[in-house]
């Protein structure tokens, strides 16, 4: 399954990307090497600038099918809950897919990434460059897998959630909506949500 785009006969179409900032560069990137067509970008910030693409105006006019291009987590929700339309998918060709997996409208997956049998990746989540999710694990809307970061079979991550860097959760442990998980960090145990945990194993510093 490669650089697929949602599943509605309009999607056809070329995808604006939302935000021109360091994700969109990334995001870009996988579209072309995806071979799917890119109409600009939409930024609030008129001196945004992604190479070779065109700066199409304000967030607020972003014309479907779009994805957001933000990585942090809360201005991701927050833009998502503004736009109209329908979101794309984006999944670089490197990245490795079972075939029974489930993918929202608007998830990103990057580079490198693997993804496994059975698992669920719910609307606009990020799976970042070669992060793993493994077997039977459930990102939840809007959440980000960072870099290099590992979900173990069956993992639950709930909504507007992010997994730092190189961070891994440990089999069938549950993260709740809003945590946090710094980069690096085991997780042993669940994760309250809006907790934000962080080391080896994981202890929560925050909420
Ligand atoms: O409300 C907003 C907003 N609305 C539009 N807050 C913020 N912070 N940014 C907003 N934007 C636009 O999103 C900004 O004008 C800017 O063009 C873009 C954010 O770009 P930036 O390069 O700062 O972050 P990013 O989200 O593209 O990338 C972050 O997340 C990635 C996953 C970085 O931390 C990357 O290193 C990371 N790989």
């Amino acid at each position: 399954m490669l650089g697929v785009i949602a599943d509605s006969p309009s999607m056809e179409g070329a995808i604006t990307l939302i935000g021109g900032g360091g994700h969109a560069k990334v995001v870009a990137d996988a579209a072309r090497a995806a071979g799917l067509s890119i109409a600009g970008f939409v930024d609030d910030d008129p001196r945004a600038n992604l190479p070779g693409l065109e700066h199409l105006g304000p967030i607020s006019g972003a014309a479907e099918p779009w994805i957001v291009c933000i990585g942090d987590v809360a201005t991701r929700v927050r833009v998502i809950g503004t736009l109209v339309g329908m979101a794309a998918k984006v999944v670089h060709p490197s990245a490795i897919l079972s075939p029974s997996i489930s993918i929202g409208r608007g998830v990103f997956i990057g580079p490198a990434a693997v993804v496994n049998a059975e698992a669920i990746l719910e609307e606009h989540a990020i799976i970042n460059s070669g992060a793993i999710v493994e077997h039977d694990a459930r990102m939840g809307r809007a959440s980000h897998v960072a870099p290099g970061a590992v979900l173990c079979g069956g993992v639950e991550i709930g909504t507007g959630c992010l997994v730092g860097a190189g961070a891994v959760v440990l089999p069938g442990v549950a993260v709740g909506d809003g945590a946090v998980v710094g980069a690096g960090a085991v997780v042993r145990a669940n994760v309250p949500a809006r907790a934000v945990v962080v080391g080896v194993p994981a202890r929560v510093v925050g909420a």
